[in-house]
């Protein structure tokens, strides 16, 4: 206990100096090196050509939809931009079911596209929405579902299809957090009419900004590359107008890095889990998230859920420790997106409606994972959060 003792007090909110020297943050931040970053780069500016369709979005692209099974893959300047061209391709309108345990770009996009969200609860061990809680929200009004594939993992897609198809709506993905997983051996490229990708510089696919809308529909592929802008555009079709979602030459460079670099950096994810899953499994009231067995996962976050009274010590309170030592845990998605501004005010029949997403948003954070951590910051993590738990009386 006095050996624990002395180790709390050097806490560095206890006043003692941080754990790590730099930031350790949750995201990936996988960056090519600067010779390889710098190569690409030259390319660029002998060609004089920065954005517009240029040839490296369209290696992109080529490379993309080779990689994942998919007949289109369309890249736009993020992940948010992808989900409001998807809405507005697929024609829908007026609600549409998401889930609020989400960050809250699903719901924004949504909103920009002119459609009503309409909060389905999750499931609290899964995450994710669910066919038979969806199915009770679905009315005249509702025109499509779109679930969201958390930390590299999967919503179940069969069962979701299955009802989008039986009450004909429209059914598609928000796979930002979901680059490289796949689900029953299908990628989730190609789940429902379509599905969207995020490239953010936290993303394990980086290219700084960026996102991709993946779809086998050809049509509507058409119709998302005229709401894209109108280079890169294949066949002129009707759409309600265009915009200008362009990915420019140095994102798709970054990409193009980054895909290089996806496997190896799949397999550090995966090991660095492990290596988590292992220092922690005795922590009572600490759950490491399972990627569901039925796909492959990127890994892309270190999720936790803590049961506070079993661990002895708040969340919230963990949270704060670990960052004032350079530990940036983050706690997705707090508060959920039902009792966040503009839908708590404009929805306010879910902000007491959701008790799953209410849970999860108050027990679930991250852990630092991608390249800016090592077995040896992984050990000193798990150490901390270790004599917190084994010291609380003291705290
Ligand atoms: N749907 C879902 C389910 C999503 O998760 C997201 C985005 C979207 C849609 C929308 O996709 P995008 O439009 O973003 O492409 C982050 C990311 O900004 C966001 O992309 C992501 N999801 C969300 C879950 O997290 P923040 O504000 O929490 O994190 P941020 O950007 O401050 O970064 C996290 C940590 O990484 C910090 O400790 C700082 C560090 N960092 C960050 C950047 C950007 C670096 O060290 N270097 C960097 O360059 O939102």
């Amino acid at each position: 206990m006095k050996v624990g003792k002395e180790k709390l007090n050097n806490l560095a909110i206890n006043g003692g100096g941080r754990l790590l020297s730099r930031p350790a943050p949750v995201g990936q931040i996988n960056f090519p090196s600067w010779e390889r970053f710098e190569e690409k780069f030259r390319g660029i500016f002998s060609r004089e050509y920065y954005t517009n369709h240029g040839p490296l979005l369209n290696e992109l692209e080529a490379k993309l939809e080779k990689m994942l099974g998919v007949k289109n893959a369309i890249c736009v300047t993020n992940g948010t931009i992808a989900l409001i061209i998807a809405s507005k391709a697929l024609g829908i309108e007026g609600k549409v079911i998401c889930p609020a345990f989400s960050f809250i770009a699903t719901a924004q996009a949504l909103t920009w596209a002119n459609l009503t969200p309409v909060f389905c609860d999750v499931d609290i061990n899964t995450h994710h929405i669910t066919a038979n809680e969806v199915e009770k929200l679905i009315d005249k009004d509702v025109s499509a579902i779109l679930a969201v594939n958390l930390w590299g993992n999967s919503a179940n897609a069969e069962e979701l299809q299955k009802l989008a198809d039986q009450k004909n709506i429209k059914l598609y993905f928000d796979s930002a957090q979901g680059f490289g997983s796949e689900r029953n051996g299908v990628n989730l490229a190609s789940l429902g009419e379509a599905s969207i990708f995020s490239f953010h510089a936290t993303k394990i696919l980086n290219a700084a900004e960026g996102g991709c809308i993946c779809t086998n529909d050809d049509e509507l592929a058409e119709r998302i590359r005229n709401i894209r802008s109108s280079y890169g555009v294949r066949k002129v079709v009707d759409i309600p107008f265009t915009g200008n979602g362009r990915m420019s030459e140095a994102q798709a460079a970054m990409a193009l890095l980054s895909l290089e670099d996806y496997q190896s950096n799949q397999r550090r994810n995966r090991g660095y889990y492990n290596l988590y899953k292992k220092l922690l499994a005795d922590v009572k009231g600490l759950k490491i998230y399972e990627p569901d067995s039925n796909g492959e996962s990127n890994y892309q976050y270190v999720v936790c859920e803590l049961d506070e009274k079993k661990f002895g010590f708040p969340r919230d309170r963990l949270v704060e420790v670990m960052r004032a030592e350079n530990i940036m845990s983050r706690r997705y998605f707090t508060p959920g997106i039902h009792r966040s501004p503009p839908y708590c005010n404009d929805l306010p029949q879910y902000v007491n409606a959701l008790p799953n997403t209410d849970k999860l948003c108050a027990s679930v954070f991250q852990l630092p994972s991608g390249q800016d951590v090592n077995h040896e910051i992984i050990q000193k993590i798990s150490d901390i959060i270790i004599t917190i738990h084994k010291n609380l009386s003291d705290m």
